[in-house]
């Protein structure tokens, strides 16, 4: 069996926990507690990471990661960035600055994005406002990264698997 882990990240609320459930084959693991912090908006919250499998054929499978949202646990992202072989970044398209939760993302993690592949997918999109997805690519391309950047409602599976074969393409590429 080959397995390949791959990191969903993104701001709390971006959606890094409805993703990982909504297409894992196995019951996920989930540390979701009730927040301590009112700054965020919501009652639970990940400390720890969120876990699910998806299976590509028979010898094949994903190890699904989530990592907790909060910067103060950004101790815990590069822990779980080892050995990844590609990162999902999630925005919440809702949050006042979402550019500048992508630039975070982008900065924190440009080492694996380079190594690897990387997808970026806006949730809440359908909750439409500025800025443009055309923002989003332009702040990759100054950045010098050309990584796909997509619009994506991930409460929908389908749509979650389409971010899956867009980062695996990239791994193809690479191999
Ligand atoms: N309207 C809308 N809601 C979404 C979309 N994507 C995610 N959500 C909701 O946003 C919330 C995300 O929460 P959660 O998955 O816990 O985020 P996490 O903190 O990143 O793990 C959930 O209530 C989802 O149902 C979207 O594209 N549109
Ligand atoms: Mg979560």
């Amino acid at each position: 069996m080959i397995e390949h882990k791959i990191l969903f990240t993104g701001t709390v609320g971006a959606g890094k926990t409805t993703a990982i459930q909504a297409v894992s084959e196995i019951p996920t693991v989930c540390t979701d507690v009730i927040s301590s912090d009112l700054t965020i908006g919501k009652k639970m919250t990940t400390v720890a990471l969120d876990y699910g499998e998806v299976s590509l054929g028979q010898s094949e499978r994903l190890r699904l990661y989530g990592t907790p949202g909060q910067a103060r646990f950004s101790f815990m992202w590069d822990v779980l960035a080892k050995g990844a072989l590609g990162l999902i970044i999630l925005v919440d398209h809702t949050h006042p600055d979402p550019l500048k939760d992508l630039n975070l993302y982008l900065q924190h993690f440009a080492r694996l994005i380079k190594e690897t592949a990387c997808v970026v997918a806006i949730s809440k999109m359908d909750k439409s406002r500025p800025p443009p997805l055309q923002e989003f690519i332009g702040l990759l391309h100054k950045n010098h990264m050309a990584n796909p950047v997509i619009a994506a409602d991930v409460r929908d599976k389908e749509q979650v698997l389409w971010i899956l074969d867009l980062l695996l393409a990239q791994m193809e590429v690479r191999v």
